[in-house]
């Protein structure tokens, strides 16, 4: 008797973790699914890993909607230091920051473009975007380039997605043990 009342009751413990684990899964599932719709970068120029011939006259970041203008940071560095009097400018869904007063230079340089912004529904965007300039590389052609993604930006959409997948197969695995307990009741 005592070890059939031990029995039943860790199986009613184990049922009720099960709901909780259930619960709470659905409720991240809701978090998740909501987390892919946000807000990503969708654009850069130059682009991402991109090799110019020299400096760009400005750095474009485009996100998929409008972003929040009084909420925008970007930090221009070149070979690591900051290149200053760069301010963000905002246009709808479009930062820009105007580097034209870099000077030409004669040997390649590295360059990293730190960014954060607030999307319209109040989420933070931040990553950074890198290229590099080297005077013997051939002219690049200036276009708002489509490949962003190593910079970071669409990071909270794979994240989203990993978690989205995670909790599919934890729901999958607790409806399977669910209804392995049902049948055998
Ligand atoms: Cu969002």
């Amino acid at each position: 008797m005592i070890v059939n009342g031990f029995t039943r009751v860790g199986a009613a413990v184990r049922a009720r973790l099960l709901v909780t684990l259930l619960l709470l899964t659905l409720g991240q599932f809701t978090l998740a699914t909501g987390a892919a719709a946000h807000t990503g970068l969708v654009g850069c120029s130059p682009g991402y890993d991109a090799t110019l011939a020299a400096a760009p006259k400005d750095v474009r970041l485009t996100f998929s909607e409008p972003v929040r203008s009084e909420f925008v940071e970007m930090t221009v560095r070149v070979d690591g230091t900051a290149v200053p009097g760069t301010r963000p400018v905002v246009a709808g869904p479009v930062v820009r920051v105007d580097t034209s007063a870099v000077p030409a230079d004669t040997t390649p340089r590295e360059w990293e473009v730190a960014y954060r912004v607030v999307a319209s529904d109040g989420h933070p965007i931040n990553g950074t975007l890198r290229f590099a300039t080297d005077p013997a590389a051939p002219a690049a052609t200036g276009e708002v380039s489509a490949a962003c993604a190593g910079s970071g930006g669409n990071s909270g959409v794979a994240k989203a997605a990993a978690v989205t997948g995670g909790i599919l197969l934890v729901l999958g695995v607790a409806v399977a043990v669910i209804r392995r307990r049902v049948l055998a009741a």
